[in-house]
């Protein structure tokens, strides 16, 4: 698999300081910031800083530190936005996923009871 990354996506300009966001965390390899079109009470995504387009090419090519990283913020956001009663992480992925930002990202989506998605 070929993951060729786009460095004019949207979060790359957010990455780069070139479009506002509203930070919820940020440490050495990630950010995190609300969406702009919330789902639930919480809904944040968590997104690393390096150049990967998706899930899978996060887990093959991303380093042990950016990883740790990454899975570090998500722990902050988890606590930061209080969903001790739970919530939904969620990677769309490519066309067959509907991602419509192509440059990886985890939704995390709580702070109300949500639907169950799979039977
Ligand atoms: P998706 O998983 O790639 O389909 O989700 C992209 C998300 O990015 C979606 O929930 C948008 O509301 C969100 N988003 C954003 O927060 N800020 C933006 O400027 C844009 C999209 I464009």
């Amino acid at each position: 698999m070929q993951y060729d990354y786009d460095d004019q996506n949207i979060f790359a300009k957010i990455l780069r300081g070139e479009i506002p966001n509203t930070t919820v965390f940020e440490n050495d390899h990630a950010l995190a910031f609300n969406d702009i079109n919330p789902h639930a009470p919480v809904h944040v995504l968590v997104i690393p800083k390096g150049a990967y387009v998706s899930l899978d090419h996060f887990a093959r090519d991303a380093s042990a530190a950016e990883q740790v990283g990454f899975l570090q913020a998500v722990a902050e956001v988890c606590r930061i936005c209080d969903v001790e009663e739970g919530f939904r992480a969620i990677s769309n992925t490519r066309t067959h996923g509907v991602q419509d930002v192509p440059h990886y990202h985890m939704h995390i989506i709580g702070g109300r009871q949500l639907g169950r998605m799979l039977p």
